[in-house]
């Protein structure tokens, strides 16, 4: 589970079955309330999924430089962070200020970045 899964994607669609494959998969209703999510927000190929993959042990996609500076991370994905206690739970999002995404849909960074904001405990704003 450390490369973790598209909890939603590029359309805004929640991905309800991978939840429920994720929670179950993790164990994470065995933590009771004794868990932590941390998510990170900046703009698109600023190295955010890098950074969490060097710290958290995840396995996030990353953009390969070598293959063309294509966008990577699309929408939310989640992954479990194995070597932390309590049970932490890592956000990677798409990013704000993407080429793919023209002027006329912000909407998707706001409310994504809201959604980090409302359900994160620690939110990272990587520059
Ligand atoms: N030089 C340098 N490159 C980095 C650093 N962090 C990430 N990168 C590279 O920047 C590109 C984008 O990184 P990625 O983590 O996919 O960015 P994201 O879109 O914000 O998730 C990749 O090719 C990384 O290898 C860094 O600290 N220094
Ligand atoms: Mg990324």
């Amino acid at each position: 589970m450390e490369e973790g899964m598209q909890l939603i994607d590029e359309n805004g669609n929640f991905n309800v079955d991978g939840l429920q494959d994720f929670v179950t998969a993790t164990e994470f209703a065995q933590s009771g309330l004794s868990y932590a999510i941390v998510a990170i927000i900046g703009s698109q190929s600023s190295g955010k999924s890098t950074l969490l993959n060097q710290t958290f042990h995840t396995k996030f996609k990353e953009m390969d430089a070598y293959n063309g500076r294509s966008q990577t991370t699309k929408g939310i994905w989640i992954a479990k962070c194995s070597d932390i206690d309590p049970f932490t739970i890592v956000m990677d999002f798409e990013g704000t200020d993407s080429n793919r995404r023209g002027e006329d849909d912000a909407a998707f960074e706001r409310q994504s970045t809201l959604f980090a904001l409302e359900i994160a405990d620690v939110v990272l704003i990587n520059l």
